[in-house]
């Protein structure tokens, strides 16, 4: 119906961490409106954005049951709520994929972050010398999910139907091939080509193709990704 609000509003910045979120909506189906936060004005640190996640970082999603932030905690409460994205709670797959999941948000993310955001860690003049560490850090982790991961996750990653781990592990993939702006190129996917592949099945989804369109991506946004020319915002 024209003029109802919806359940969900998906408050993001193109090409940040709420992409993981609109990609699971639209893979469940869920309708949902979207907010920008304007990063161009640094909006995701204003009071009225900080009402709904005071860490001031993007995503959040608003639900009937208030606002959620933290992507992987968004991921498993649509998984929970709606089912599909994460195996039930008694499926056996359940250990393996939580595992994994908690590994994307915690240690491929938080180190990610650090190499994006490396102005907030430490003195200028170390940071030479941390961006290699965290790069080969970041290697040793994708390695990790190549190697171990996905042999423990059938069905669970790069699967016909993609489950919350490939919609985290796909962006974060894009990421790592494009920013920091300065340091594009260090990261070649092509290396795993287990994920390689994850990356390009999930470029034959519509939830992709609307993706690209939402936010100004272009036509591989994951196996061969390019900075967006989003309609509003700013990625960064
Ligand atoms: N732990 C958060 C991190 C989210 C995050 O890093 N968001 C970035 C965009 S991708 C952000 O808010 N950046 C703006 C800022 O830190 O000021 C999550 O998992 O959702």
């Amino acid at each position: 119906m024209t003029g109802m609000t919806k359940p969900y509003v998906l408050h993001y910045a193109p090409d940040n961490a709420s992409m993981i979120i609109r990609l699971a909506l639209d893979e469940l189906d869920i309708a949902f409106d979207t907010c920008l936060v304007d990063r161009a004005v640094a909006a995701q640190r204003s009071k009225g954005y900080r009402a709904l996640n005071p860490a001031g970082r993007i995503p959040t999603l608003e639900t009937p049951d208030g606002p959620i932030s933290e992507t992987g905690a968004i991921l498993l409460w649509l998984a929970d709520r709606h089912g599909g994205l994460l195996p039930d709670p008694r499926d056996p797959m359940r250990a393996a994929a939580l595992n994994w999941l908690f590994f994307l948000a915690n240690t491929l993310h938080a180190d990610a972050a650090i190499l994006f955001y490396i102005n907030r860690y430490g003195v200028e003049t170390d940071h030479a010398a941390m961006r290699d560490a965290v790069r080969a850090r970041l290697t040793a982790h994708v390695a990790l999910i190549e190697t171990e991961a996905r042999p423990r996750l059938t069905g669970w990653l790069g699967a016909r139907q993609p489950s919350a781990l490939d919609l985290y592990l796909a962006p974060l993939l894009r990421w790592l091939q494009l920013y920091p702006v300065e340091d594009r190129g260090w990261f070649d996917l092509a290396a795993y080509p287990g994920l390689h592949a994850m990356c390009i099945a999930l470029e034959q989804r519509q939830s992709t193709d609307r993706l690209c369109i939402a936010e100004g991506m272009g036509p591989h946004p994951f196996s061969a990704p390019d900075y967006p020319q989003p309609p509003e915002g700013s990625a960064l």
